[in-house]
């Protein structure tokens, strides 16, 4: 038979009708003040906390329950003559059932601009004690912890005025959940706050099915990191389209960290597939950008994923005429130009997100693999010194393009090279590059040089200049800054740069045949920078 029951709770929903319930089977209602106070309101018989311990609830009631008198009645093992004898001696009575919800940690914490000192007011430490010495003794004690759970507990009274083994237990395992959850709330947040560290703490309450994996033989799901802060595609609001896949993913995230290299101020796009960015532009409009950016690569931009800094416009939309794009990422969209793209297709994936351009909040990157996690800081900044190492120098008004050429390696897989050209004043784009070679000579030789010929003579056809193609391409490329992601171990690079008429080289170097790079960039009239960065994405 059940005699006495704690009431202590934050969130006061049912509990009149529960306290009501428990009065008419007999059971003495001890509380604390807030509680108490409510209950008192409605004509129910209340003993104060404070009555039994003998101490006030004090320090902003930061101490209110923690107290022999009300640990005794929970945690005395009702069979043992001993711990009942001490209880007798002691003066403590039995507590039969304890209900208890706690502060609104994480309630609080989502609310915007919460102090630190909000939030650890808002860590309860009596009530959870309470929940978790009731829990332990629960083949003699009833915890409740969740509003839903009080009318199970007065309907298993009905009977004998006690509450059944089976609904303790589970009620037990129910109450340790949530002391679980409870704390790992705050040692997500009390982590990243205090210490900086990030999603090795966290807890991911629900997932999200994608509709596969990167096959689709392949089951998929998606955790988002609990009160994410700051640009994330994951938290993207999708406006239009089909559900997103697991490659959209991986590929919108590639290609707002492109796009998040270049300042907000300055309308930039990237245009990614398969976790490369194809295209890379930025110009004195979107529009112009996404031109510029699909003209890099205008093969590969089929099926693409494109991510801007700006909002999204009708001109923009219509570039985009009669081409298969998956996903399209925007701080926001026109209204008529999100018309234009929803009637554009009906599968097209279209995403707002409203932070795009405020600072990433995550501090590092993870990869699983096989039994493990690589955590690593996130790799920012393009180079750490600007040494111009070869007799030609390198001129100061190429400084810009070449930043741009690195912010483009710099998010494309390694081996890469970058070739960037100013088709405008101020204004560049990503006019070839070379990913995912495991060397680096075939990423100059066999893609970027080539890739940047093809490219050309479809720039070359559409704008029919007074020149021979050869003459054309010679032009252009003498203007281009070649970037590379790591030094380059042998002078063949540079041999193979020069013969592309590529004269303008950017690249850490740091390769123990440095000497051998340079005396080549020397003889071929190449002038060479060495940053001291390697970018190498894996
Ligand atoms: O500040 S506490 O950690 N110290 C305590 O001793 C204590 N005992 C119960 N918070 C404590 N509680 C919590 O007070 C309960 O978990 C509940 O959330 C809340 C109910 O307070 P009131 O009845 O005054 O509204």
């Amino acid at each position: 038979m059940a005699k006495r029951a704690l009431l202590s709770v934050s969130d006061k929903t049912g509990i009149i009708e529960l306290a009501e319930g428990l009065a008419q089977h007999g059971i003495e209602i001890v509380s604390t003040g807030g509680t108490a106070n409510i209950l008192r309101k409605e004509g129910i018989e209340v003993t104060d906390v404070s009555d039994i311990t003998g101490f006030p609830e004090m320090m902003d009631g930061r101490v209110k329950t923690l107290h022999p008198k009300i640990h005794g009645g929970l945690l005395c093992l009702r069979n043992n003559a001993v711990h009942m004898e001490e209880a007798v001696r002691e003066d403590i009575s039995m507590i039969d059932i304890v209900t208890v919800n706690l502060y609104p940690f994480e309630e609080t914490i989502s609310k915007k601009d919460i102090s630190i000192n909000d939030a650890i007011e808002n860590i309860d430490i009596g009530g959870p004690t309470l929940i978790r010495a009731a829990a332990k003794n629960y083949q003699s004690v009833t915890v409740i912890c969740d509003p839903g759970d009080y009318t199970t507990v007065l309907e298993s009274l009905e009977n004998d005025g006690a509450v059944p083994d089976d609904i303790r237990k589970m009620l037990a395992v129910k109450a340790f959940r949530h002391t679980a959850d409870y704390d790992s709330a705050i040692d997500t947040y009390l982590s990243k706050k205090l210490l900086g560290e990030d999603i090795l703490r966290m807890k991911f309450n629900s997932a999200t099915e994608l509709r596969y994996g990167e096959n689709w033989h392949q089951e998929a799901k998606i955790y988002i990191e609990p009160h994410l802060e700051g640009p994330s595609v994951a938290k993207a609001r999708q406006l239009h389209g089909k559900k997103l896949s697991y490659n959209n993913y991986i590929d919108a995230d590639n290609a707002l960290q492109t796009v998040k290299e270049i300042e907000p101020s300055r309308p930039a796009v990237a245009i990614v597939k398969h976790n490369n960015p194809c295209g890379f532009a930025t110009g004195d409009s979107l529009a112009e950008a996404l031109q510029a950016a699909w003209n890099g690569d205008p093969v590969s931009g089929f099926g693409s994923i494109i991510c801007t800094n700006q909002t999204f416009d009708l001109e923009s939309a219509k570039i985009l005429k009669g081409r298969f794009i998956e996903l399209i990422l925007a701080p926001d969209f026109e209204p008529d130009a999100l018309e234009y793209l929803k009637e554009k297709s009906e599968k097209l994936r279209i995403l707002e997100l409203p932070e795009l351009n405020d600072e990433f909040q995550q501090n590092h990157t993870y990869r699983y693999i096989t039994g493990g996690l690589l955590k690593q800081s996130r790799n920012i900044g393009i180079y750490e010194k600007w040494e111009c190492v070869t007799d030609k120098s390198f001129p100061e008004d190429k400084r810009d393009l070449a930043e741009f050429s690195l912010h483009a390696c710099k998010c494309i897989k390694s081996n890469a090279v970058s070739i960037a050209y100013e088709y405008k004043k101020g204004c560049f784009m990503l006019l070839a590059m070379g990913a995912g070679q495991p060397n680096r000579v075939d990423s100059i030789r066999k893609l970027a040089a080539t890739k940047a010929i093809e490219n050309l003579e479809l720039i070359y056809q559409r704008s029919k200049p007074d020149v021979s193609f050869e003459k054309y391409c010679q032009q252009i490329l003498s203007n281009c800054v070649m970037a590379s992601d790591a030094f380059f171990p042998f002078d063949d690079s540079i041999v193979q740069a020069a013969e592309n008429n590529i004269y303008y080289i950017v690249s850490p170097g740091g390769s123990i045949r440095d000497d051998e790079v340079i005396a080549t960039a020397n003889r071929l009239g190449v002038s060479l920078v060495f940053t001291g960065m390697r970018h190498f994405l894996h």
